[in-house]
């Protein structure tokens, strides 16, 4: 199929593109607005592929998407463009609401109007809220907390909505928190190797007690493959790496794998709203034929190592913009924070 990836310069999409391009049954165009998480270097290896296509523009630019969708011919569609980081939502949640509901909106439409014969728009476990107890399932409410899943919920049932109304054939991805290489040094798990690496503190939020499931991003992105290729049209798949894991033993993880000392975990002001727990329950997806093949700890090591050895990309992002915003978000916490005993 003449697969359209949305967001395939990021840390999810930029896997994905090379897991499509390189399973020999699509080819992809990726379009991306470069925006500050967005990085053309995690695709360096496919510039000038015969199945492979780069077009820079927003998919709230309606005239760009339609444009990009005739010259290409597309027949499907997989939407990983968003605002991704909980934190920037509740610094900015109007870029949030712009980029993942209106943007999921007009390339959804224009999709429909195309002909276009599959969307999948990549989704996330937040859109359930905080899970105290259990797992969430594809039928249960949701209950997004943060402008980030607010507004992923919006785009979410946005995209089922076409479903009921049109017929037209979507699906829905519901991932857990991914890691792996290529992952944008402002979420937790690249924030901690790379401020580890460099002997700099780890803000960790409230009393690290929070607790999410982590997905290898390997593991998520043949996920999404599964789904686009083999889902029942008009319904919600879970992704989860089945590895629930407390923020703290986490962030003890990686300062042993970096032979770091544990003092640098540093106990700072919590994030307004934080969701305690996230928990999915991911049997409809494994009776399609998927489960994670990666461990948390292999996965963890290999992730860690990767950010070690590859000190080039991130030391160039952390250069640029991300020094405001990490002054902005961390320089009083980490003043008031408090050393994790040893
Ligand atoms: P990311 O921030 O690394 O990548 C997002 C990409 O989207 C960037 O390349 C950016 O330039 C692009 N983009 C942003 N706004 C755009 C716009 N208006 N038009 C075109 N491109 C735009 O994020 P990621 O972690 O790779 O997340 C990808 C998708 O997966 C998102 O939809 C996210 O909600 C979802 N998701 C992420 C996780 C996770 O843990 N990272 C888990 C579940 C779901
Ligand atoms: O500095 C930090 N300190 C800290 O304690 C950061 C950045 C995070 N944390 C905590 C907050 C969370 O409990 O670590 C946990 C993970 O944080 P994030 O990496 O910001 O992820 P989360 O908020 O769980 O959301 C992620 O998972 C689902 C992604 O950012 C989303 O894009 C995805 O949809």
């Amino acid at each position: 199929m003449r697969i359209l990836v949305t967001g395939g310069a990021g840390f999810i999409g930029s896997h994905l593109v090379r897991r499509l391009i390189q399973s020999g049954r699509h080819s992809v165009v990726n379009l991306d607005a470069l925006k500050y998480s967005g990085n053309l270097e995690n695709l360096a290896d496919l510039a000038g592929h015969p199945q492979y296509a780069f077009v820079q523009a927003d998919i709230c630019d309606q005239k760009a998407v339609h444009a990009t969708l005739q010259t290409h011919r597309i027949e499907g569609i997989i939407n990983c463009a968003a605002e991704t980081h909980v934190d920037r939502s509740i610094l900015d949640p109007g870029a949030f609401a712009r980029t993942d509901v209106v943007g999921t909106g007009i390339l959804l439409e224009e999709a429909r109007q195309a002909g276009v014969q599959r969307f999948l728009q990549v989704s996330t476990d937040e859109v359930y809220g905080s899970v105290e107890q259990g797992s969430s399932t594809e039928g249960d409410r949701l209950e997004p907390r943060s402008p980030y899943s607010a507004s992923k919920a919006g785009g979410d049932l946005l995209v089922l909505s076409y479903w009921t109304t049109y017929r037209f054939p979507v699906v829905v991805t519901r991932g857990s928190n991914t890691y792996g290489p290529n992952q944008y040094p402002e979420k937790f798990i690249p924030l901690f190797a790379t401020n580890a690496i460099d002997g700099e503190p780890l803000p960790l939020y409230g009393d690290g007690r929070q607790c999410r499931d982590w997905l290898s991003v390997y593991d998520h992105a043949a996920g999404i493959q599964h789904v686009f290729e083999q889902g029942e049209p008009g319904t919600v798949y879970n992704v989860g790496g089945g590895n629930e894991r407390e923020n703290i033993t986490v962030a003890e993880q990686i300062v042993a794998t970096l032979g770091k000392s544990r003092s640098l975990i540093r106990f700072v002001e919590d994030r307004p709203g934080h969701d305690r727990r996230y928990s999915i329950d991911c049997r409809r997806l494994r009776a399609l034929g998927w489960s994670p093949q990666v461990s948390f700890e292999e996965g963890l090591k290999q992730t860690v190592e990767w950010y070690r050895t590859h000190e080039r990309w991130w030391r160039t992002i952390k250069s640029g913009e991300f020094k405001d915003y990490y002054q902005q978000q961390y320089a009083k916490r980490l003043q008031q924070g408090t050393a994790c005993g040893l």
